[in-house]
């Protein structure tokens, strides 16, 4: 079993980069593919329709502004697919999350963030995971790390020490959202 990560343009492979270093890290087999419903259909269709026979598991499809990947490709396979709105543009990525998230009834997309690609490739390491011991124990020994579930990737971003500094870290993964973010009343709110 393997995971395709697709991507609507070469610019969009730094914001992409986590998701395969973070199944990577994970022991998941990863490809990386550029394709745009926009610029290149057919290609897309038809890497969606042959996924399954192909061998992945599941797909995650990073797009921006007008981002109609992974509807596209949730359109033509059953496999998961996740979305991940990408930023940039006019809008920022509000554009693309808002493409993303709103699929019509009966044609899922499991959105994350803006630049989620990280809790993408978790989330897909989670649905692997329910058949895949050995992979729901590293996911485990992830989560309980001194990085709060965010991994090497996190700290590579900037996002490591800083989040911890900001009360993000250790804590945040035992509480959910952390002490601050109880005493502001918003544990449980989204
Ligand atoms: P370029 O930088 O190549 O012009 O792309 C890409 O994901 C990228 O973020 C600009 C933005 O257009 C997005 N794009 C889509 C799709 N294809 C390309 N949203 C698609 O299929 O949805």
């Amino acid at each position: 079993m393997k995971v395709a990560i697709l991507m609507g343009s070469p610019n969009d492979k730094d914001k992409m980069a986590p998701a395969l270093a973070t199944l990577q890290e994970l022991g998941v087999d990863a490809e990386e593919h550029v394709m745009s419903a926009h610029r290149t259909p057919a290609a897309v269709a038809d890497f969606a329709r042959s996924a399954r026979q192909n061998g992945y598991a599941a797909l995650i499809c990073g797009a921006g502004m007008a981002a109609h990947l992974a509807g596209a490709v949730a359109a033509n396979t059953t496999l998961p697919v996740v979305g991940v709105p990408l930023s940039g543009g006019a809008l920022n990525g509000v554009d693309a999350l808002y493409a993303t998230v709103q699929m019509p009834r009966g044609v899922p997309v499991a959105t994350v963030a803006i630049d989620g690609a990280m809790n993408a490739a978790l989330l897909v390491a989670q649905m692997l995971a329910i058949t895949d011991a050995a992979l729901a124990a590293r996911l485990d020994e992830r989560r309980a790390g001194p990085q709060a579930g965010q991994g090497v990737q996190a700290t590579q971003a900037g996002q490591g020490v800083q989040a911890t500094q900001a009360g993000q870290g250790v804590q945040a993964t035992q509480a959910g959202q952390g002490v601050q973010a109880t005493q502001a009343g918003q544990a449980g709110g989204r």
